[in-house]
């Protein structure tokens, strides 16, 4: 079985976007990889979050990742915070990577542009820690949206140049991407991905969100003036966008899906039965779940000391590569 490895940031609320584009193949890969996925929760404090809120969301994520059928008896399930080898581990990449590499990463630029000077460091430095998670577990397969590819390059090159200098140490891990539905648009912005942290409620639909406001919300998206039906994300996004979301939660390609409509009504009220069909029995398994959540807790110690155990042998190989003294 090929390790996999994966993580999400308990940043907002879990969209489409992230269901679509990577929980729901995690849940496939459980049963035929060694698959490890990780909520992120040392990601989302390179911006400030209020810390009670923070927590919770940590929780509430983990809930909802097994609600939506992530089994901790099955696949590795952890909080990375509880795993001390990623943030150490991530340093040591720290004294490998270069300014100039992190400088072009596109979600840095995108998310400092307008308070580059009042950003915090852990925003210019988050896809080392980033490589760290994913070099950690030596996963052959990181299974991501398209928004991460830049990252997992980085995280490649990362390896790549300490196994040059250092000897060969971590497994170079390729990025896995569904065929479709890795980059779902914002219904009301469609050149914009979804997004947990974009300010757009009408265009992003939440996992949880009831089956009338998943209606509400596709039946407003915004799509364009004429009204022929065709795959073209240039110049068609919104219906795009549309077809690519129908496609992905019935099984199909956009371009087929686009073959069965001649009008945008029609086609935005199939899509949006089709998203309330495939998110109702994760909103149903949550509403479970919440109901006694320490179940769900208590299932992460489980799986920090599994991940720990791999963890350890990593880093002590890193360790021992760069020329850290070993305590005993
Ligand atoms: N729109 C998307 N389409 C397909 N896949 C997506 N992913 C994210 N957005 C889309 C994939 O979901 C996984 C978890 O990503 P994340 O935790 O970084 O979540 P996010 O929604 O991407 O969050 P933000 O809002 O962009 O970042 P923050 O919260 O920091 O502001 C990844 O595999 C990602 O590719």
């Amino acid at each position: 079985m090929a390790r996999v490895l994966s993580g999400i940031q308990p940043t907002g609320d879990i969209h489409l976007g992230n269901y679509l584009g990577a929980v729901r193949g995690w849940v496939e890969d459980q049963h035929t990889q060694d698959s490890y996925f990780c909520v992120v929760d040392l990601h989302a404090i390179t911006v400030p979050r209020d810390p009670a809120e923070l927590r919770a969301k940590t929780l509430e994520l983990t809930l909802l990742l097994v609600a939506a059928g992530l089994d901790p008896e099955v696949c590795t399930l952890f909080v990375q915070s509880h795993v001390h080898q990623h943030a150490e581990l991530s340093w040591i990449l720290e004294c490998v990577a270069s300014m100039g590499e992190l400088r072009r990463m596109t979600q840095f630029k995108e998310k400092s542009s307008d308070a580059e000077e009042s950003a915090r460091v852990g925003l210019f430095t988050y896809p080392v820690l980033q490589a760290a998670d994913i070099l950690l577990y030596d996963a052959e397969r990181v299974p991501v949206g398209e928004d991460q590819r830049q990252h997992l390059e980085l995280c490649r090159d990362i390896a790549l140049r300490f196994n040059h200098r250092y000897g060969d140490t971590f497994v170079v891990p390729d990025a896995t991407l569904p065929k479709v539905g890795a980059r779902i648009m914002d219904l009301q912005r469609p050149t914009a991905k979804m997004s947990k942290s974009a300010d757009s409620p009408q265009g992003t639909v939440l996992v949880l969100d009831e089956p009338a406001v998943i209606e509400r919300k596709l039946k407003r998206a915004v799509t364009d003036t004429a009204t022929e039906v065709t795959f073209d994300p240039d110049k068609k996004p919104g219906v795009a966008n549309l077809l690519q979301i129908l496609a992905a939660a019935t099984g199909r390609q956009p371009a087929d899906v686009a073959e069965g409509y001649s009008q945008y009504g029609p086609l935005k009220a199939d899509t949006a039965a089709a998203v309330v069909e495939l998110l109702r029995p994760v909103r149903e398994r949550y509403a479970e779940l919440a109901s006694d959540p320490e179940a769900v807790r208590s299932t992460l110690r489980q799986g920090a000391e599994k991940a720990e155990a791999v963890a350890s042998g990593t880093l002590a190989r890193a360790r021992t590569a760069i020329g850290l003294l070993s305590r005993s």
